[in-house]
């Protein structure tokens, strides 16, 4: 490093030494610095600059540890107040500086100057004149005018008995420094976490430091609590192998903190290790480093940090998703997930035992999601073997497991709740797992509703316990820090399975299906009225088994009063295929009533021991709505209950229903066909005439456009030959008229809005252009030029993959540069799906083909949408968004 200073920091072997400049990393002494150069892609150069002819005292020094021929060696007076005249004065600053003098050595002497040039301050006549140096009057040449006046400065000193020059020899100067504190724990315990002063006296790499303590003068290393830096591994043979980025993460602690005042809130002493975290004005080096890739966090550590974990982490994140430095080659694990996979809102259907739920996305699509990071309540030791028994029940037999599923099912059954995707957790063979149970693909993610970290709070309840990782996993959870800390108060408050107290029993009684028990139950149930159930499982549209928790028994449950069709069965006689529409009574019944509280009203049972009855569930009764959806058909037992009229009706409004639905359907499945078939691409010519605000457009077909252009020519010559008699024409909503544009010439229009007669809205119908215009400039339109001689002649599009910006200043934008492109222009254009409001479509320009909607994107004016139809996803490769166009 050395040499390559020299390079930077050329010193002149000629006479007058040559002027340099460099920035101050450390102070020595009161007569020593270390001086550095600009870093350029890496840690810079730097050397160190004896000041000529004056001398300071030398600071304390420690015995070589192991050798027992050295001691500690104290300040001499005035050392320490010298390296800190000079510390304060110079650290960090940029100074100029002329080497004298090089001894065989390679020391160097020079002078120091602050600033740029020699007319700042000359740092060597300060300390004198403070009476913190004395000059080397052995070397002094009495003609070197300099010299002569650091011993003029040094006389003056003495007269005015400064520093050095004060009578009593100066033991006070002398700290009484501690390199070691007999009880580092209790130590850290005393401070409560207060800020302490202190200085960086040393860094050893990123995130170590050796900082004094003030004002007691106590030396401790630090460790910033939180994060890990590259570091220097040490060889067994003492050499040190730097690991990738450890220099330049210490060059960023370095040329920040060196010899600077500081804060620092010391958080913690595991084993001899002080954790501890910085403060100075300019932001926190934790934060820091971790932003610029410098360091990873630490799980361990982390949890000691005062000032906000989550900060930390997210300033992880962000090198991370930069790829900065330590992270330059990182894939996130959700990274191979498009945005709308990886954080959506879904309807919670179904929680499946205490750590996942099955939840509806917006595509109708069921999903099963695993809670991240955390495990739900399981068998410990012994216990294991429970499960053997044929009889077990792990809901009600783990203990806790019954909590940890209620407490998500009534926080979120038929909720909708925000799911950030968080990992995918590969499928595991049983071959891998030596034995154990083969786990299928996971999606682990966070979920949260209302803002509340479901998973969190099932920890903190004591209902979940946390995952631990190897350091370097990140298929964790994004908010692990919360979990930990969620974690850590159950276990002080001693929530759920953190209790001493005995763990709460279920005794269910299971009487499904045990005919004894349940005809000894029904007189019971039937007595009871309205009882309150929680559905537990659906077998089909009409047959549930339900939890009753005053009763704290399972039974089965069949819907009275309907016919539900029958899903295949395994009969003695084979299978039996399933009746149309048993698997849509079955979800439809799952949707409404899984996991739900429900009541329900028990009538009779059935050879089986099956209870019969009604089902309500906030106000709707599960038979009536069957009916009503066309998914049962009344049965005739129902004629003895007070819901048959209901259940009639309900087959009636169904059975109308039904009539318009298949007349819909024959049409629907028209559309589908179109839907399904191949992208076909017939681009025809036509004319934009009007843009949007919107970003949707008009065009005329090229083809129909003479035609247009005839009758307006004829329809013009008419009210020449036939002046119209202005104010004779009465507007009307919804009524096609002519109307005066801005040009002076009559266009067919159709009126939109009626305010005033001063204020007509109006739609050119052969334009796509809309006017708000006085009656007085409209007209009745000739029967010879209406719609039936030639249709409306724009049309209404809107382009195709790409999404309309909802920001409005970014619409105006693409709409401005849609305008300056294509209105009044002829384009090739090709419908490419149907849409709410007007196809959508591709357009070409004629001239280059190039496609109008591509340019939006390239120039970063939209935004591609991925459509769900499969002949349009083909078209969309996830890792490159233009290759929709790339195909068309
Ligand atoms: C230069 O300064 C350093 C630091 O104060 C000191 O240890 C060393 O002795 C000085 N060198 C000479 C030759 O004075
Ligand atoms: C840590 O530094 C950041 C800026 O880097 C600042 O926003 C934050 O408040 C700091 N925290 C403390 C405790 O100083
Ligand atoms: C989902 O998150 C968004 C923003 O983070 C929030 O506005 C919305 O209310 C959340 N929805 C639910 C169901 O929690
Ligand atoms: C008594 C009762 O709850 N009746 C309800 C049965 O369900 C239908 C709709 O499915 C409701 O309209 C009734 O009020």
């Amino acid at each position: 490093m050395a040499s390559a200073v020299a390079a930077q920091v050329q010193s002149n072997p000629a006479s007058a030494p040559q002027l340099q400049r460099g920035i101050v990393k450390m102070v020595l002494s009161g007569c020593a610095v270390i001086v550095r150069g600009q870093p350029r892609g890496g840690p810079p150069p730097e050397r160190q600059i004896n000041l000529s002819n004056i001398r300071a005292g030398a600071l304390a020094r420690r015995a070589v540890q192991g050798q027992t021929d050295t001691k500690d060696t104290p300040d001499e007076p005035w050392a320490f107040q010298a390296r800190e005249f000079l510390r304060k004065k110079v650290i960090g600053k940029e100074v100029c500086f002329t080497v004298e003098n090089k001894t065989p050595q390679g020391r160097e002497y020079g002078m120091v100057y602050l600033g740029k040039d020699t007319s700042g301050e000359n740092i060597a006549e300060s300390l004198v004149t403070e009476g913190l140096a004395t000059v080397r009057r052995e070397g002094i040449r009495g003609n070197n005018p300099e010299q002569a006046r650091l011993c003029d400065l040094e006389d003056q000193a003495k007269a005015a008995k400064k520093g050095l020059w004060t009578e009593g020899g100066g033991a006070h100067t002398v700290r009484e420094l501690k390199y070691t504190i007999e009880n580092p724990r209790n130590f850290v315990d005393s401070l409560h976490q207060k800020p302490v002063n202190a200085i960086i006296e040393h860094v050893r790499d990123g995130c170590i430091v050796r900082a004094l303590l003030l004002p007691d003068y106590y030396l401790v290393t630090v460790m910033l609590s939180g994060i890990k830096c590259p570091t220097f591994k040490r060889d067994a043979d003492g050499s040190e192998t730097p690991e990738p980025f450890s220099a330049e993460a210490k060059f960023f602690t370095e040329s920040r903190l060196l010899q600077r005042d500081v804060q620092i809130i010391l958080e913690s002493c595991p084993n001899q290790v002080i954790l501890g975290t910085i403060l100075h004005p300019n932001g926190n080096i934790t934060e820091l480093l971790l932003k610029e890739g410098f360091a990873r966090c630490v799980d361990w550590s982390m949890a000691v940090y005062t000032q906000g974990a989550e900060k930390l982490r997210a300033a992880e994140r962000s090198a991370k998703e930069h790829k900065v430095r330590i992270w330059k080659d990182y894939v996130a694990p959700t990274a191979n997930l498009d945005q709308k996979d990886r954080q959506f809102v879904a309807k919670v259907m179904q929680v499946v035992n205490a750590d996942a739920i099955v939840v509806k996305l917006n595509s109708g699509e069921h999903k099963t999601i695993h809670l991240s990071s955390i495990r739900p309540p399981r068998l410990e030791g012994e216990e294991k073997n429970k499960d053997k028994d044929k009889r077990f029940r792990p809901l009600y037999d783990i203990p806790y497991m019954f909590e940890a599923r209620e407490f998500l099912r009534k926080k979120l059954i038929g909720k909708k709740v925000n799911v950030t995707v968080d990992y995918i957790r590969a499928a595991t063979s049983a071959m891998e797992t030596g034995g154990v149970p083969a786990f299928p693909e996971r999606t682990c993610a966070t979920v949260t509703i209302g803002g509340i970290n479901i998973a969190e709070a099932l920890v903190s309840k004591g209902l979940a316990t946390v995952i631990r990782y190897r350091q370097d996993d990140d298929q964790r959870s994004s908010h692990y820090d919360e979990l930990l800390a969620a974690e850590a108060r159950a276990i002080k408050n001693g929530k759920g399975l953190h209790s001493k107290k005995e763990v709460p029993i279920h005794r269910v009684a299971d009487i499904s299906g045990e005919t004894q028990k349940a005809k000894q139950f029904l007189p019971f149930l039937q007595r009871a009225g309205r009882s309150e159930a929680v559905v537990e499982y659906v077998f089909s549209g009409s047959r549930l088994k339900l939890y009753m928790p005053k009763e704290t028994c399972l039974i089965t449950f069949l819907l009275a009063g309907i016919e539900c069709p029958r899903g295949s069965r395994n009969m003695p006689s084979g299978m039996q295929v399933a009746e149309p529409y048993s698997e849509e009574a079955t979800i439809f019944t799952k949707e409404l009533v899984l996991q739900r509280e429900v009541e329900v009203e028990v009538e009779s049972m059935d050879k089986a021991g099956n209870f019969i009855g009604w089902l309500h569930i906030e106000g709707v009764n599960l038979s009536v709505a069957l009916v009503d959806n066309a998914l049962s058909k009344v049965h005739f037992t129902a004629e003895r209950s007070s819901y048959y009229k209901t259940l009639l009706s309900a087959e009636e409004t169904a059975r109308q229903r039904k009539e318009k639905v298949t007349n819909l359907k024959s049409q629907l499945s028209v559309a589908q066909l179109t839907e399904e078939k191949e992208r076909v691409a017939k681009y025809r010519p036509v004319y934009v005439t009007e843009i949007t605000d919107g970003l949707h457009f008009f065009a005329q077909d090229v083809e129909t456009g003479t035609k247009l252009e005839s009758l307006m020519e004829s329809m013009r010559g008419e009210i020449a030959a036939q002046p119209l008699v202005e104010g004779s024409f009465t507007p009307r909503r919804g009524d096609f008229c002519i109307a005066k544009f801005g040009d002076g010439e009559w266009y067919r229009a159709r009126i939109e809005k009626v305010e005033s007669p001063a204020k007509v809205h109006v739609y050119y119908i052969d334009y796509g252009n809309r006017e708000i215009l006085s009656s007085t400039r409209l007209a009745a339109l000739s029967p010879a030029f209406s719609t039936r001689t030639l249709p409306p002649q724009a049309t209404e599009y809107t382009f195709a993959f790409i999404q309309v910006p909802q920001d409005e200043d970014a619409r105006t934008d693409a709409v401005d540069s849609v305008v300056r492109d294509i209105q009044n222009t002829q384009c090739l254009l090709n419908v490419e799906y149907s849409g709410i409001v007007c196809p959508h479509v591709t357009l070409q320009f004629a001239d280059s083909k190039d496609d109008v909607g591509l340019g939006l994107v390239k120039e970063g004016l939209v935004m591609v949408d991925v459509r769900k139809e499969k002949h349009l996803q083909k078209m969309v490769s996830d890792k490159h968004t233009l290759s929709i166009w790339r195909v068309l």
